[in-house]
């Protein structure tokens, strides 16, 4: 209809909207609590929940124009087979008949012909809800025997290194941030990545507030700051180890020590004394490009006050060094006893509160031991390019890709894109889009979007459950991921019961209702009002988790001193462990320049960057360097420039700005292989190394030249 609704038709309209509770299920802290509004059958709006007190009705840019993407005329709507070379992207429609046949078929020959650890699922956080990221597809890939994935490309080394010092996944109350007086945004941009303590960030700013942004590039969220340290790539440890020794040092004059939350709650703090005392800011400056006097005045203005919140997030965990790092910094608020204010202390993530049914939903225990009583192996999800080149005893031939896309997000792409051209290898697909991996799929599957299907929510930025309910039908003939694997199973003859629950059900199963943690909260209530927030410990009325200690480590505190990591053979201390391509390295005479590739604001990931309303604005990707460094290679303001290094290389414009610090440049990421404006792309040059712990990725840990193309 192109003419204008009559005011009665519009009337009618509004009477007739419908508002549905959601979820947003993209890889975000924030993890908002949804409405959606439905017409008619259609999604018409997308809001954020003014009741939920994270969300405040606020969406970021993205979700709050959803049917851009629910509704997106390149939407895949039926299965397709390819029909051309693989990375081509010729596609012709099947049935859904058709398509999960040949799977099923192609799954039985490999399974018998070279063992069913040939075949490897590979997901990650497309969709962060509860069922559609971890259950029914864990179940299936179990039972099956495939390859077990190692998820490892977002937050493992910080995972593990907050598990060494805090002893679980938990952290300050996002809402608390608003009274803290003292924030540091340390390797993080929330602008861009956490919009919802961005804006407690700025209420605590208006408040009075100091914060303080460590990072190599002057972020969106660094630039609104006091203070910008422009610290070296991957050198954060040294930094943190610095802060530390000027508070011991000087206490007896700041009193800026808590001696009674130091002797009741962490472990080993004569050896953490003993350790940081060689850690001068003189000796951290040398390293971390932070001049010694304003490491001094960081560590003394961070001692000033138990209102101290650090925002930590997982940009800086991107180096070789990176477990170590999260370890070393966390263990700042215990020494100044910063856990004792709801408003101070640390946050990394705060997805491990919930009581999750986790055994139940992926059934684990499906998975069946060979003779020698070993598991089907481990695949790194990092490393996949090197796993697909593997002609190893068991190579892999098959491929389930979902929730993820792995021929743009994951490091070192020209191995990548080498494995996924594999003529032997049969590679599944199963996305909303036609991304740079379903190019090279033999089978691709059409996805629901978020308002199609039924989830339940956890968050790793705030403390609330949150229910997803579907608002619209499917859009074509697009399943749920749940639904694809029940119907892959079925049709395998696979008979485990587990393999045909509902949707409904797991979702009731999700979490244990009987934990303290929901003691007195229903399912009811979560179904009425959309979302519910954890029983944690409160002080202020915010989540206050270590108030009193009752840290998750093995000795029940804060663990200065970790008997884990000794009896692992690695130092039981915090240290400083250096980047595998940062200035000391053997490559960086030939390749002078660190590389910085963090996320762009209009998307995420690699998600939403096909939508033209987003991506518009962005523009084409640039290569940020610093005056100096161009001036060393004669390169101007927007000169097509060549960045390279063993890898891979990528030519793109030039940007010459002093927001990313000397010897560092920075590429903003989420574009897809083909974007106009560039040639190559930024995962052809990162690195498939991983990190000291956790064994993570290490996107930021590169080194690279540039010069005029
Ligand atoms: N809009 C949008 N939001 C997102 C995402 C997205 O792609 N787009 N991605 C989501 C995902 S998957 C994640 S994991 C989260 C987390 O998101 P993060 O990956 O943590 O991303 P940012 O918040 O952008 O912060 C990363 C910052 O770390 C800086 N940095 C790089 N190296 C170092 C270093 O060695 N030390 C220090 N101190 N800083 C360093 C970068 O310059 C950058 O400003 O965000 C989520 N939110
Ligand atoms: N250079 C560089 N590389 C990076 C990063 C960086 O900062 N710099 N960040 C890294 C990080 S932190 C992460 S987490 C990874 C992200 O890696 P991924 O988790 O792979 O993220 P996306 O690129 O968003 O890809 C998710 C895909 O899932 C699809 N999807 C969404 N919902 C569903 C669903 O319900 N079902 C199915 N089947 N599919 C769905 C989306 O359409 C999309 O194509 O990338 C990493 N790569
Ligand atoms: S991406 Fe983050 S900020 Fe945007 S709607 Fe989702 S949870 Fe909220
Ligand atoms: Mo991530």
């Amino acid at each position: 209809m192109n003419s204008l609704p009559s005011s009665a038709e519009h009337a009618a309209t509004q009477s007739a909207t419908r508002i549905v509770k959601g979820a947003c299920p993209h890889d975000c802290p924030d993890t908002c609590a949804l409405e959606y509004h439905v017409a008619d059958g259609k999604l018409i709006d997308v809001k954020g929940s003014a009741a939920h007190s994270v969300t405040g009705g606020v969406l970021c840019t993205k979700v709050a124009k959803y049917p851009l993407r629910t509704y997106h005329p390149t939407r895949i709507k039926t299965p397709l087979k390819r029909v051309g070379a693989k990375g081509d992207g010729k596609l012709a429609p099947i049935s859904w008949d058709e398509a999960l046949a040949t799977i099923a078929s192609k799954f039985k020959s490999i399974t018998t012909e070279h063992g069913a650890e040939a075949i490897l699922p590979y997901s990650y956080a497309g969709n962060m809800g509860i069922l559609q990221y971890a259950s029914m597809d864990r179940r299936f890939f179990h039972a099956l025997g495939a390859s077990q994935l190692d998820r490892t490309i977002c937050s493992s080394a910080g995972a593990a290194g907050l598990q060494i010092t805090l002893g679980a996944r938990l952290g300050t109350d996002v809402e608390a941030f608003a009274h803290s007086e003292v924030i540091i945004l340390w390797g993080t941009n929330p602008i861009t990545s956490n919009l919802h303590l961005w804006s407690r960030c700025q209420e605590a700013k208006r408040r009075g507030a100091k914060l303080i942004a460590i990072d190599p590039y002057r972020s969106l969220s660094a630039e609104k700051c006091h203070q910008w340290l422009a610290i070296k790539p991957g050198t954060d440890a040294a930094l943190a180890l610095a802060m530390m020794h000027v508070l011991i040092r000087d206490d007896s004059r700041t009193h800026a020590l808590d001696h009674e939350y130091i002797a009741k709650h962490t472990l080993g703090f004569a050896e953490l004394k003993t350790r940081v005392a060689e850690w001068t800011p003189e000796r951290a400056a040398a390293i971390c490009g932070i001049p010694a006097n304003e490491i001094e005045a960081l560590a003394a203005l961070y001692g000033s006050t138990k209102k101290a919140a650090i925002r930590l997030n997982y940009g800086m965990q991107r180096h070789g060094g990176g477990g170590m790092a999260v370890r070393t910094v966390a263990c700042l608020p215990a020494l100044t006893g910063a856990w004792t204010e709801a408003s101070g202390g640390l946050l990394l993530s705060t997805s491990g509160a919930y009581p999750m049914n986790t055994a139940y939903l992926e059934r684990p225990d499906l998975m069946s031991r060979d003779a020698n009583g070993k598991l089907p192996r481990m695949v790194n999800m990092c490393a996949i390019g090197d796993a697909l080149g593997q002609a190893s005893v068991a190579p892999i031939k098959a491929m389930f890709v979902y929730n993820s896309n792995p021929a743009a997000v994951a490091p070192d792409g020209n191995q990548v894109l080498a494995g996924l051209a594999r003529e032997d290898l049969f590679t599944v697909v199963h996305d909303i889009f036609i991304t740079d991996t379903a190019r090279f799929a033999d089978i691709v599957l059409p996805a629901t979007t978020q308002p199609e299907h039924d989830d339940i929510h956890r968050s790793y930025g705030h403390y609330d459950i949150v229910l997803n309910r579907r608002a619209i039908e499917p859009v074509g003939e697009s399943l749920a991921n749940t639904e694809v694997f029940r119907r892959l199973a079925k049709l395998m003859g696979m008979s485990d019961p587990c393999l045909s629950e509902s949707d409904e059900s797991m979702i009731a199963h999700a979490f244990d209702w009987n934990h303290p943690m929901l003691a007195g909260q229903t399912f009811e209530s979560l179904e009425r009002d959309g979302f519910l927030r954890l029983n944690y410990p409160k002080k202020d009325g915010f989540i206050t988790p270590f108030l009193h200690g009752s840290f998750g480590t093995p000795s029940g505190k804060c663990e200065f001193y970790s008997e884990t990591l000794a009896a692992r053979g690695l130092d039981p201390l915090p240290n400083y462990t250096p980047p595998h391509e940062g200035d000391e390295s053997d490559l960086a005479n030939e390749y002078p320049l660190s590389l910085n590739t963090p996320p762009a604001r209009n998307f995420m990931n690699s998600t939403f960057a096909n939508i033209e309303e987003l991506a518009k604005p962005h523009g084409a990707p640039t290569l940020q360097i610093h005056p100096n460094d161009a001036a060393r290679r004669g390169i101007a303001n927007e000169a097509r420039v060549k960045v390279w290094n063993r890898r891979g290389e990528m030519k793109l414009a030039a940007k010459v700005t002093e927001d990313t610090r000397e010897g560092v440049t920075t590429i903003l990421w989420g574009h897809w292989r083909d974007h106009p404006g560039a040639e190559g792309f930024v995962n052809d040059l990162t690195s498939q190394a991983l990190t000291d712990l956790g064994q993570g990725a290490t996107f930021y840990d590169c080194r690279v030249q540039v010069a005029t193309a």
